[in-house]
């Protein structure tokens, strides 16, 4: 944990993470590290360790001890910290990753959704502007695939209108705007990237994908018996959160600032991901019965591998998202590199060597 104050001054390459401890903030900060930035992040103060995707890098002396990577206690429900850090810190660009990220807690956790995804958005924003630096820093904001909600439109592209469907939606909608606002009413660089699902080893264990691989491979060794799904109907458009980071980057090497869709163009079911997650593991799946009584078993065996519980639906849903990336191809020239079947081996594999490793995980 450091305090530090940056020694670099605001033309080098120094940057701000929010949410430097989540999924993306550590691919991004390895990212940036690897490109010679100094990266600056805030760690929220918690009861037990939370820095755990990023402790490769806290260890490393290269990213720590040789000043790349600065840790301070912060939070976007705190306007003081942000504001004392960012003038401390001067950071060249910005990221705004932090967030209550979950879809259906936000539903239980609404009001506190809307604190740290919409104003906590519009707190970094004033932070930037108290400190004066709205004219030297570049912001990029975590928007989101969620906005297009209920489908009004497929594929969906920067033009298709938003009809979100969650607390999280509407919360992340003020996010947008309030970026799009300040870019104009200020002149900042701020950048919407309206990225959709992407996953990664490092995804959160209750976002689907991930409670998904990781019940594979506790099945496969013998320390689970079946895996619990809400909705196996809903489709996504899923990519590598690897590939995802890079285009947050290349939006804030643009001369102008604009809002950008990040995809991958193709559209699979929950249903689709259970079956590519078991078929790695030399696993068929045959589906039997629908609805809430719907239940997946080892064509082979007939052993029960799924069961849908109603616990896990959503007071509305989002039933089809598919983004169309071309603006992103064409401007920041920014391409996925690593395929939707590739990332269910990627995680799967992952989840296997860590529950082999540690069987309590
Ligand atoms: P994660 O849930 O993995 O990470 C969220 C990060 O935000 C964590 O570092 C978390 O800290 C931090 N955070 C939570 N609450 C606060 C708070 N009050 N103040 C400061 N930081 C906070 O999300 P992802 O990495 O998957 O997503 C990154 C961003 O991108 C989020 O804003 C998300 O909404 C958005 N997004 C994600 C997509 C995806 O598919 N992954 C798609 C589109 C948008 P801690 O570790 O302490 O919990
Ligand atoms: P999402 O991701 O809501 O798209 O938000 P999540 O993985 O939570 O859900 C995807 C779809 O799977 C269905 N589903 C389940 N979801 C979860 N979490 N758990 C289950 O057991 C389950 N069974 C079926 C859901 O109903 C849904 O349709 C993610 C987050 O990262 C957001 O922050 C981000 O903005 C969007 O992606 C783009």
């Amino acid at each position: 944990m450091s305090g530090e104050t940056s020694n670099a001054c605001a033309n080098e390459k120094v940057a701000f993470i929010t949410g430097i401890t989540g999924q993306d903030g550590s691919y991004l900060a390895e990212f940036l590290i690897e490109k010679g930035y100094e990266v600056h992040g805030i760690l929220r103060r918690s009861s037990s360790f939370n820095t755990g995707r990023i402790q490769h890098l806290y260890e490393k002396p290269a990213c720590h001890s040789g000043g790349r990577m600065h840790l301070h206690y912060g939070d976007l429900t705190d306007t003081t910290c942000l504001i004392s850090i960012i003038s401390k810190v001067k950071p060249k660009e910005i990221y705004n990753l932090g967030a209550q990220s979950h879809v259906k807690v936000s539903f239980e956790l609404s009001e506190y959704t809307a604190q740290v995804d919409a104003l906590g958005t519009l707190r970094l924003l004033e932070a930037v502007r108290v400190a004066r630096l709205e004219k030297q820093t570049k912001i990029y904001q975590a928007s989101t695939s969620e906005l297009y909600g209920k489908v009004v439109e497929i594929p969906q592209n920067e033009k298709t209108p938003f009809y979100p469907r969650s607390p999280y939606a509407c919360a992340k909608l003020y996010g947008f705007w309030i970026v799009v606002n300040y870019r104009e009413a200020y002149g900042m660089f701020a950048c919407n990237g309206l990225l959709f699902n992407h996953e990664s080893p490092r995804r959160g264990e209750s976002f689907v994908t991930r409670k998904i691989t990781r019940g594979v491979a506790k099945i496969q060794l013998g320390l689970l018996d079946c895996i619990e799904l809400g909705n196996l109907d809903s489709k996504r458009d899923w990519g590598h959160a690897k590939d995802y980071v890079e285009a947050m980057w290349l939006m804030l090497q643009q001369e102008e600032p604009e809002d950008f869709v990040v995809a991958m163009g193709e559209a699979h079911s929950v249903r689709e991901f259970v079956e590519k997650a078991f078929g790695h593991v030399g696993r068929r799946i045959e589906w039997r019965g629908s609805g809430v009584d719907e239940t997946g078993h080892d064509a082979s065996t007939g052993q029960l591998l799924v069961r849908v519980n109603p616990k896990y639906f959503r007071p509305t849903e989002v039933d089809l998202l598919l983004g169309d990336a071309s603006k992103a191809q064409q401007k920041l020239g920014w391409s996925p590199k690593i395929t939707f079947d590739q990332l269910v081996v990627d995680m799967v594999d992952s989840d296997l060597e860590l529950m082999k490793k540690n069987p309590q995980a």
